[in-house]
C-alpha cells in the first residue's frame, strides 16, 4: 500500500509525511464542506443572495491541486472551491466575502463583488497593471457563469506552453513559462459537456496536442436534468473513446475514476500531469460517482427531482464520508511488524472536524463584519448628515422620518443609504444652508465611490491603455508608390512579426496560403508554422486560443475569416474577453487582437455588417472599422503597443484597391477613438465608416455639381467613438447631420446618433432633423444588383442629402420627385 501511494509525490516520502498530507487534505475537505454548509445557511437567512457550492466534489479537487504546479493555469467553474483552497488561493473568509459580494478587492480577491460567489480567479497583474511573474504562482483564469464558457480559453492557456516550449522567439519570456512545462487544467460539470464549446475545444486540443488536463466532475445531473437527457450513453468518457491516442495516431489519454477514491485519484492525477507536462498530450479525466449533498444551488432543493434511492446513494457515496472511512480503516504493516495508521481512533478525525467547523464559523463572522462595518460606517455618516439637515430644514419632519426608517433596516445596503439621501435632498430644493451643501457633496462622493466599486476597469486604465498610445503618421517616399492594398497589410504584418517576438497570428487559411486575401502571404514560410498558423474551422475556439495565449503573455492576432462568421464567436467574445478586466477588477487581462474582414461584398453571408450586435455586446473591447488597409495596419501597430483587446474589421472589398505604401511599416500608428475628417464641407456633416465611405465620397462629387458641399467624417473607431468630440465641432458649422452605414436601420447608426446628438450635445446646433441612411432590414441579396438594392448606394446618399437640403431651401434645391 505504502509503495503504491508513494506516487502521491514523485519523490519517496516517509509514512509520517504521508500521514500529514492525508490529514491535511482531510482538513481542507472539511473546511470546504463547512463553507458550503454554512454558505447555504447564509443564503437561506437572507445575508447572501445566492449560493452555488463545491460540496460533493472535494476529494478529486485535492488530487488535482496536488498535481498542480507553480505556473500552471486553471480554467474551471463554480464547483472548484476546494481546489482553490488547496492551492492556497482561497481562504474561508474570502469564500464568504465572495458570497456576500464584498466590493473590496482585498476582501474578495476573486472579483471585488462583481461576480457571484464561486467564480474564482487569481491575480496576474500588479497594482499598476503590469504582469506578475506567473511562473512563481498558481494561476486561475477568472470563471464565467455560462456553462462551458471556460473551455475556449482553456485551449489557449494550454497552447501557450506549447508555443513557449517550441518557439525560439519567445524563449526569453521567463515571467510566463519555464520551457513550456505548465499544464492548463480544465474543469467542467458532466451536463455542461453537452455544450458545443466543450466538443469544439476537445477536438481542437487533440489536434493541437496541447498540455491540457480536462476533468469532468460527473454527478449525473445538470440541475434537475439527468445524464440520460444530456449525454449519449450517459457517459462522456465512453463517447470520447475515439479520441484515445494509440501507437499510430495522436490523441488523448483518457482516465475514468470514481470521485470518492482518494488513493486512485492521487495516482491518476499525477499520471495525467506527467503525460500533459512532459509529452504535451491532452488528458481527459472523467470523474464519476460524485454527489451534490445540498443539491445544485440555493435556488432549489434536489429532493424535488431525485428519487429516494438516488438520495440514499449520494449519502453513501459522499466523497468525504468515503475518505473518512478509508482514513479510519487504513493500516499498514511493515516488514518489522509495526502497524502504521493515520489516526489512533475516530476522535482524531472528530477533532479535525470540530476545528474545521470552528475555523469556518469564525471566518464567516469576520467576513460578515468586514462587509457590514464598511457600510455601517457610511450609514452613521449619512445619519449624521441627515440629522443636521433635518434640524435646519423646514421639511425636517420628513427628513427625520427617512432617517429613522433607514436606521431600522437591519442589514442596510449602500443603495438604502444613497436612495434615502437623494430622496431627502428633494425636500431641500427651496432651501439654502451649509449642511445642505454637505449633503449634496456626500451624495456626489458616494456616487463616485460606487463608480469606483462597480464601473471601473472596463478597459485598461494603465499607462498601456490603447487610448494612451500616440499617433505616428505614415511616412511616404517622394513620388506615389501605389500598390494593391493587401501588400500594405502583408508588409505591415511582416514588420510586426519582426518587431514583436511575441506576436502569433492564426486563423482559418491564415498560415500556408497567407489568408484568403493574401494579407499574410509568405509569412509562414518566413516566421514558421507556430507564429503564422492555420486553424480548423472553429471560430469560438480561435478566439479562445487568443484569450488564453494573451492571458499568458503572448500577443495573439486571431483571425476570423469573415465578419459574418464572428457570430459563432460572439458569445465568448462578449462573455469572456469583453468582461475579463472588468470582472477581475483589473487583475487579469487578455490583450487579444481579433482581425476580421467584412462589410460590403456579396450575398447574405459575405456582405454583412452586423455592427450594432457587435458594439452592443462587446463593451470592454475596442471595435475599429478602418476604411482602408493603411488605417487597418496603423491600428494593429497601435494596439500592439497597448494592453487592450480589440476587434479590427478590414474592408472585404478593399484589398485590391490601390493605396500608397508607407515607408515606416510596423511603426506608424493610428490613434484609437479619434475620427478623421476626410473631406471638408459646409452644408452637412456626413458621418460614416468602413466600405460605405467610398460611396459617400462618390456621392460627394455628384453633390458638389449641384452646389452641395458635404463634410465627410470617418468614424474609424466605434468603441470608443470620437473621444475628442470632433463631430459636434463639424455640426457647429454645418448644422445638419446624416449618418450613413450598412448595418440595419436603428443599428450602429443609432448608436452614432446617440453619441453625437446626446453625448456631444449636437442637438443644439441642428437646424434640420438628424438623419440616418442604412441598409434595409434584411440581409444583402446575392444577385449582382442585390447590394445596390439592399444597402445605401451613391444615388441613395445623393438623394437623401439633396432632400435634406431641399427641405431647407426648396427654391434652390427643387424637388427631384
Ligand atoms: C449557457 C448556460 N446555460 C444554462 C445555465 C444555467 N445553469 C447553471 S449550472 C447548470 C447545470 C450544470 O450542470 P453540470 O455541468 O453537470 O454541473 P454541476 O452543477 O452538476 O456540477 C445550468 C443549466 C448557464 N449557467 N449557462
Ligand atoms: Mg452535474
Amino acid at each position: 500500500m505504502l509503495q503504491e501511494t508513494t506516487t502521491l509525490n514523485t519523490q519517496e516520502i516517509t509514512f509520517n509525511d504521508f500521514k500529514t498530507e492525508v490529514l491535511n487534505d482531510y482538513r481542507i475537505a472539511k473546511i470546504s464542506r463547512e463553507c458550503s454548509l454554512l454558505g447555504r445557511r447564509e443564503v437561506l437567512t437572507g445575508k447572501a443572495k445566492f449560493g452555488i457550492f463545491g460540496d460533493g466534489k472535494e476529494v478529486p479537487q485535492l488530487a488535482m491541486a496536488k498535481a498542480f504546479k507553480l505556473g500552471d493555469f486553471r480554467s474551471g467553474y463554480y464547483r472548484d472551491q476546494t481546489f482553490m483552497m488547496a492551492i492556497g488561493a482561497l481562504t474561508a473568509q474570502q469564500f464568504f466575502a465572495g458570497l456576500y459580494a464584498h466590493t473590496d478587492i482585498n476582501s474578495d480577491p476573486m472579483s471585488a463583488g462583481r461576480q457571484m460567489g464561486g467564480h474564482f480567479a487569481t491575480h496576474s497583474l500588479h497594482e499598476n497593471g503590469s504582469w506578475k511573474n506567473l511562473t512563481e504562482q498558481y494561476n486561475s483564469s477568472s470563471d464565467i457563469s455560462p456553462t462551458a464558457g471556460q473551455m475556449p480559453r482553456l485551449l489557449g492557456l494550454a497552447q501557450a506552453s506549447k508555443i513557449y516550449r517550441n518557439e525560439k522567439s519567445v524563449q526569453n519570456k521567463s515571467n510566463f513559462s519555464i520551457n513550456g512545462n505548465e499544464v492548463a487544467w480544465g474543469t467542467i460539470g458532466n451536463a455542461s459537456t453537452s455544450e458545443g464549446l466543450f466538443f469544439e475545444t476537445i477536438n481542437a486540443a487533440g489536434v493541437l496536442q496541447v498540455p491540457m488536463v480536462m476533468s469532468v466532475w460527473d454527478d449525473e445531473y445538470g440541475i434537475s436534468v439527468h445524464a440520460k437527457h444530456q449525454t449519449t450513453k450517459e457517459s462522456i468518457s465512453e463517447i470520447l473513446k475515439g479520441f484515445q491516442r494509440d501507437n499510430e495516431k495522436n490523441g488523448y489519454e483518457i482516465f475514468v475514476i470514481n470521485g470518492w477514491d482518494y488513493v486512485q485519484l492521487m495516482d491518476i492525477y499525477q499520471k495525467a500531469a506527467k503525460i500533459a507536462r512532459e509529452e504535451h498530450v491532452p488528458v481527459l479525466i472523467h470523474v464519476k460517482e460524485l454527489t451534490q449533498p445540498q443539491g445544485h444551488s440555493t435556488s432549489g432543493s434536489h429532493e424535488r427531482y431525485k428519487s429516494a434511492e438516488r438520495l440514499q446513494w449520494e449519502l453513501d457515496h459522499d466523497c468525504i464520508t468515503k475518505m473518512r472511512k478509508w482514513i479510519l480503516e487504513f493500516e499498514l504493516e511493515t516488514e518489522t511488524g509495526d502497524t502504521f495508521r493515520f489516526v489512533d481512533g475516530e476522535e482524531d478525525l472528530v477533532a479535525i472536524e470540530k476545528e474545521a467547523k470552528k475555523e469556518v464559523a469564525s471566518a464567516k463572522r469576520n467576513a460578515w463584519n468586514a462587509f457590514q462595518n464598511e457600510i455601517k460606517a457610511e450609514l452613521s455618516t449619512a445619519a449624521e448628515i441627515l440629522e443636521k439637515t433635518a434640524s435646519k430644514s423646514e421639511n425636517g419632519t420628513f427628513i427625520h422620518k427617512y432617517k429613522k426608517d433607514l436606521l431600522t433596516i437591519t442589514e442596510p445596503t449602500r443603495k438604502d443609504i444613497l436612495s434615502t439621501l437623494r430622496k431627502c435632498l428633494r425636500y431641500l430644493k427651496e432651501e439654502h444652508f451649509a449642511d445642505k451643501v454637505v449633503l449634496q457633496n456626500y451624495i456626489k462622493s458616494a456616487t463616485e465611490n460606487a463608480f469606483q466599486k462597480y464601473s471601473t476597469h472596463l478597459t485598461s486604465e494603465t499607462d498601456l491603455a490603447a487610448l494612451n498610445i500616440e499617433e505616428k503618421k505614415p511616412v511616404y517616399a517622394p513620388g506615389k508608390n501605389l500598390v494593391d492594398a493587401r501588400i500594405i497589410m502583408r508588409d505591415n504584418f511582416d514588420a510586426i512579426l519582426k518587431k514583436h517576438d511575441d506576436v502569433v497570428i492564426f486563423g482559418e487559411d491564415a498560415g500556408f496560403i497567407g489568408d484568403v486575401n493574401q494579407g499574410l502571404e509568405g509569412l509562414q514560410e518566413k516566421y514558421g508554422e507556430i507564429r503564422v498558423a492555420d486553424t480548423g474551422i472553429r471560430e469560438a475556439t480561435i478566439i479562445g486560443q487568443g484569450i488564453g495565449l494573451a492571458m499568458r503573455g503572448l500577443r495573439p492576432i486571431a483571425e476570423i475569416q469573415y465578419l459574418d462568421y464572428l457570430l459563432y464567436a460572439l458569445q465568448i467574445l462578449s462573455d469572456d474577453l469583453a468582461t475579463l478586466r472588468y470582472r477581475t477588477f483589473g487583475k487579469q487581462k487578455a490583450p487579444l487582437i481579433i482581425r476580421t474582414r467584412g462589410h460590403r461584398l456579396e450575398g447574405i453571408w459575405h456582405a454583412g455588417s452586423p455592427m450594432s450586435g457587435i458594439i452592443n455586446n462587446l463593451r470592454g473591447i475596442h471595435v475599429l472599422v478602418p476604411r482602408n488597409m493603411t488605417k487597418a495596419a496603423g491600428f494593429y501597430n497601435t494596439l500592439l503597443e497597448g494592453d487592450d483587446p480589440a476587434l479590427v474589421i478590414e474592408c472585404l472589398n478593399g484589398y485590391r484597391l490601390k493605396e500608397e505604401l508607407p515607408l515606416n511599416l510596423g511603426d506608424f500608428k493610428i490613434p484609437i477613438g479619434v475620427v478623421e475628417t476626410i473631406k471638408k464641407g459646409t452644408d452637412i456633416t456626413v458621418v460614416s465608416y468602413g466600405s460605405t465611405l467610398r460611396i459617400v465620397e462618390e456621392a460627394a462629387k455628384d453633390l458638389n455639381q449641384v452646389g452641395i458641399n458635404i463634410e465627410i467624417i470617418d468614424a474609424q473607431s466605434l468603441l470608443p467613438f470620437d473621444i475628442h468630440q470632433d463631430c459636434v465641432k463639424s455640426l457647429e458649422k454645418t448644422n445638419k447631420l446624416l449618418i450613413v452605414d450598412e448595418d440595419v436601420p436603428g443599428g450602429a447608426s443609432a448608436y452614432l446618433l446617440q453619441e453625437i446628438i446626446e453625448k456631444q450635445n449636437g442637438y443644439q446646433y441642428l437646424d434640420s432633423k438628424p438623419a440616418t441612411l442604412t441598409a434595409k432590414d434584411h440581409r444583402t441579396a446575392y444577385g449582382t444588383d442585390g447590394d445596390y438594392f439592399s444597402k445605401p448606394s451613391a444615388e441613395d446618399i445623393f438623394e437623401k442629402i439633396y432632400e435634406i437640403m431641399h427641405e431647407e431651401n426648396p427654391t434652390k434645391f427643387k424637388s427631384l420627385y
